[in-house]
């Protein structure tokens, strides 16, 4: 079955096809002959992953998945959630992690979560499939692996953050991950 990614983003990419499998095609939006910006517009992010994949579908007639995921900070009441991408006013992960750090600085709960919802939609009929991972966001970024705010968030349970693991890690236990095993159980139900 073809599937495509409504993604611009190669690390989500990445990640998601090492865990696919055979039995699923990735496209990408480059492979749809799509090159739009995709609205991210609602306020929320599973409003945001809703609109990326209804575009992809009401525009292209692809069945397709987005994803729209966040890092929530509770001592900032949640913040930069839906607005993770675009924290510090740009794309910058390091200006982003920095503005994290200015504004936890006196802050001793470090407790955060990520958050992932993805929207498939497969033959026009939309479903949702939500993960996250709790960790703490670390005082000093570490590891150079992975994308966004990885450097700083280490899930709780282990004493690496995500830019110290592999792919494989990351991929065993990250949020998006477990949005991925709810979403490729449902699709292999489909395709029974
Ligand atoms: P698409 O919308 O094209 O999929 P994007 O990068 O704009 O790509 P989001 O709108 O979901 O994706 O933005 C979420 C931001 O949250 C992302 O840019 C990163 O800064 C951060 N983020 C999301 N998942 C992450 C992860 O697994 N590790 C680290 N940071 C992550």
């Amino acid at each position: 079955m073809e599937l495509c990614f409504a993604t611009n983003n190669q690390h989500k990419l990445d990640e998601v096809s090492a865990r696919l499998g055979d039995a699923f095609t990735l496209k990408t939006l480059r492979d749809i002959g799509c090159t739009d910006e995709l609205p991210e517009t609602s306020g929320t992010i599973s409003g945001n992953s809703r609109q990326k994949a209804d575009y992809v579908w009401t525009h292209f007639g692809v069945s397709c998945f987005a994803d729209d995921s966040g890092l929530e900070v509770d001592a900032l009441n949640g913040e930069p959630g839906v607005d993770s991408a675009f924290y510090s006013g740009s794309r910058d992960s390091e200006k982003n992690i920095q503005k994290l750090q200015n504004n936890l600085a006196t802050e001793t709960n470090r407790k955060a979560r990520f958050i992932t919802v993805f929207t498939l939609v497969l033959h026009g009929v939309e479903h949702q499939f939500k993960g996250s991972i709790e960790g703490v966001i670390i005082a000093e970024s570490r590891g150079t692996g992975g994308f966004g705010y990885d450097p700083v968030f280490q899930p709780d349970g282990y004493n690496r953050t995500f830019a110290e693991m592999s792919m494989e890690e990351k991929g065993a236990i990250s949020h998006r991950a477990q949005a991925l095993v709810k979403m490729i159980a449902y699709l292999k139900e489909q395709i029974k």
